[in-house]
């Protein structure tokens, strides 16, 4: 109140000083007074998009010599319809107005038995000091002054609890959900990935972002919010910048019949990444984390000792190959059956039950030289067929019907590894 009976003596110096009426040097002047006369710090721009707190309904009447009421407060934010309203039957013959510093700066003037009206929203917390725009209402003008009061409301500042997905290429252009609190929705957000700002921020609502990364080498860092205010919140060790590759697979070979359970080392492994062997999609496939994935490798190919690349493949479309990464070997085989009919046909048949058909024309001939690789060889399609069923078949070439072939591995279970020795 001190303050307002300071400003009096101004106002009626000002008033005294000849102001016949309403004009744009007379707005000025009391824009200069309210000014004077308010207590508030940095001026806030009206929000674009208004985050509504609560819409606040504020009616003066201003009569021949008084503002009712003449102080009143609003919170921070609030959206304020500040209403100046003029009795009737008012002695003024010009009315009465308001203008206020900072938020009715133009003023705005009610003839008798009318109001106007302004609506803005309670950025800047202050005091800020009105007072009637009709300098000739009266000789009790002087008195008609006011103030209104923005209680600041203090935000809380962001935090960050989470970002998906938290890896990606130093390339940047990784598209990420960052979630947290307090993030505010009008003004401009700074997401930082350590000190590196990211792009195409959205604040979706109060606890979702969206951003694009920037590019960054190598490195997990903190991701960082700051709100329009200025206040931050810190996410540490929330990202981590690598690019997808593979190291290592252990082990890096397993039969060709499949089931190898397989851990696969690398970085910035994401979770629902896929995984081939040779192209043919493994399964089980379990991200553990951006560095691991186990996974089981599928049927291979019925070429023996065979190398194949292994690919991981991310869910935002990048892949990453690791060029004959993985040896399927030779599978354990199953002797399903031997044959020793004479009847060449079958002779040459084995893996009844398995369905082989086994033939090997050239045994009589070439019988030195066949042994379990050229054997596998023949029979391609058998073989990927009884891999499917977890078996290997070999095909036994006695054709030298004297020296029978030799086990060279003990029959166990009827699993072995035979050479003919002919
Ligand atoms: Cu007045």
């Amino acid at each position: 109140m001190r303050k307002i009976a300071g400003v009096l003596i101004v106002l009626a110096f000002v008033a005294s000083a000849g102001f016949a009426d309403e004009n744009s040097e007379h707005l000025d002047h009391l824009r200069a007074m309210m000014h004077a006369m308010s207590q508030h710090g940095a001026v806030l721009p009206q929000p674009q998009a208004i985050q509504q707190q609560a819409t606040v309904a504020i009616e003066i009447i201003a009569v021949s010599f008084d503002f009712s009421p003449s102080s009143f407060s609003v919170n921070q934010g609030d959206v304020v319809t500040l209403t100046v309203s003029v009795p009737r039957d008012d002695p003024s013959t010009v009315g009465h107005g308001v203008l206020m510093d900072t938020y009715v700066e133009d003023g705005m003037t009610a003839r008798n038995g009318q109001s106007a009206s302004k609506t803005f929203t309670a950025t800047t917390p202050g005091t800020f000091a009105f007072v009637c725009t009709q300098p000739s209402c009266g000789g009790g003008h002087t008195s008609m002054i006011g103030q209104m009061i923005v209680r600041a409301v203090s935000n809380p500042g962001p935090t960050v609890t989470s970002i998906v997905p938290n890896t990606g290429p130093t390339s940047g252009g990784t598209a990420v959900t960052i979630s947290g609190s307090n993030f505010q929705t009008s003004g401009t957000t700074l997401v930082r990935f350590d000190t590196t700002p990211a792009t195409a921020i959205t604040v979706v609502d109060s606890t979702t972002i969206r951003a694009v990364t920037p590019a960054h080498n190598e490195q997990t860092v903190g991701v960082r919010v700051t709100n329009p205010d200025g206040q931050t919140g810190t996410l540490p060790q929330a990202f981590t910048f690598a690019d997808l590759k593979i190291t290592s697979l252990s082990p890096n070979t397993g039969s060709t019949s499949g089931g190898t359970n397989v851990t696969i080392s690398g970085s910035a492994f994401q979770s629902g990444a896929t995984v081939t062997f040779g192209g043919v999609a493994a399964t089980n496939v379990n991200v553990v984390n951006s560095n691991t994935i186990i996974a089981t490798t599928p049927l291979g190919p019925a070429t023996e000792q065979l190398a194949v690349d292994v690919v991981v493949r991310n869910p935002d479309g990048t892949s990453t190959t690791l060029s004959r990464g993985f040896t399927y070997s030779v599978p354990p085989l199953v002797v399903t059956s031997i044959n020793e009919g004479r009847d060449p046909e079958s002779r040459y048949d084995a893996g009844d039950r398995t369905g082989a058909r086994g033939r090997n024309s050239g045994c009589r001939s070439d019988c030195g030289r066949i042994d379990c690789r050229e054997i596998g060889r023949v029979h391609v399609s058998d073989r990927t067929a009884a891999a499917a069923r977890g078996e290997a078949l070999m095909f036994i070439a006695d054709c030298c019907a004297k020296d029978r072939p030799t086990l060279k591995r003990p029959l166990q279970g009827g699993i072995g590894l035979i050479r003919s020795t002919c």
